[in-house]
């Protein structure tokens, strides 16, 4: 695979952002599938991909939901399809499972270790702002611990591993690369890693320039070579760590799951928007955006 080229992943809606936070978070299967195909139009290669309950955004792990956008998907383009493993960190394991076991997808999150997942900054730092489904989400969220022990991630690898599904493996500390290493010493996961660093999330790694040093460091060392690194940024900070990671040879993930701005104090209108300006970052740095079948290629997955 010649070098320079970069996986934009799109995350187009995923479970913590609500509605009344931005008009343009997709939350129908039909906004969801737009969504995507947007993005994929606009230059990513692969699509992360939660659902939403129709009736009131809330996140959704029925499979039944996933089916029609994920058929107009794969009719419309050729993107890698990603599924949540991770739902809601308020979510059963088991609940969390279901439609990447019922779809088997080229791809699946997998996050690394158990977290505090803090959802409540975001009432106390944009006062405008409602969180849609309190108290009880938010006020459970001050004591919600986002649970991915040994044994469940030993679990999701048994369950998805034999139906050909690779991993986007999302760490949002060291401790989550050294126990993908464990994972990797055992013999449970294989080359090429796809790690999806994770930044700015409260519970996690900040989203200093820092810290993003500090995790691709950790990651050179302990995985050398077998690894495709990434990241993504949580929050304002989003394109700020596009451009550094993408300087410093690395893939990137953006999309309204992640943040929902286009700019200070401008909402993202699409999911489109943000891989365009990714693109455009990756570009004028002189490199260049994997297609889907280069990321394939890139991180072994089966096609
Ligand atoms: N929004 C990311 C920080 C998952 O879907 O498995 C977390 C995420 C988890 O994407
Ligand atoms: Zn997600």
């Amino acid at each position: 695979m010649a070098k320079g080229k970069v996986i934009i992943s799109c995350a187009v809606t995923g479970a913590i952002h609500t509605p009344s936070m931005s008009p343009h978070l997709p939350v129908t299967a039909d906004e969801i599938a737009e969504a995507a195909i947007g993005a994929a139009d606009a230059g990513a290669a692969i699509i992360h991909l939660h659902a939403r309950n129709p009736k009131d955004g809330r996140p959704d792990q029925n499979p039944d939901l996933y089916e029609p956008f994920l058929k107009v998907i794969k009719q419309r383009t050729d993107a890698v399809l990603n599924i949540t493993t991770g739902g809601h960190p308020s979510m059963t394991l088991e609940e969390r499972l279901r439609p990447a076991t019922r779809f088997a997808p080229e791809v699946a999150s997998l996050n690394m270790g158990s977290m505090g997942f803090g959802l409540f900054p975001m009432l106390t730092r944009y006062k405008d702002w409602k969180y849609d489904w309190e108290p009880a989400t938010l006020e459970a969220s001050r004591d919600l611990v986002f649970k991915n022990t040994y044994k469940d991630i030993e679990g999701l690898l048994e369950l998805l591993s034999p139906l050909g599904t690779r991993f986007e493996f999302e760490c949002y500390d060291t401790s989550h690369l050294y126990n993908l290493a464990h994972f990797l010493d055992r013999g449970l996961v294989k080359a090429p890693l796809f790690v999806q660093t994770c930044f700015g999330i409260l519970g996690g790694i900040g989203s200093h320039p820092e810290d993003i040093q500090h995790m691709k460091r950790t990651a050179d060392r302990l995985f050398g070579d077998q690894y495709e690194w990434s990241v993504l940024g949580a929050g304002a900070r989003q394109m700020s760590i596009v451009a550094m990671a993408a300087s410093m040879g690395g893939n990137v993930r953006v999309g309204l799951e992640d943040s929902l701005w286009a700019g200070p104090g401008r909402l993202a209108e699409t999911n489109a928007e943000q891989v365009a300006t990714a693109k455009a970052i990756v570009e004028g740095m002189g490199l260049s955006v994997a297609t889907p079948d280069e990321a394939r290629q890139i991180l072994d997955l089966k096609g």
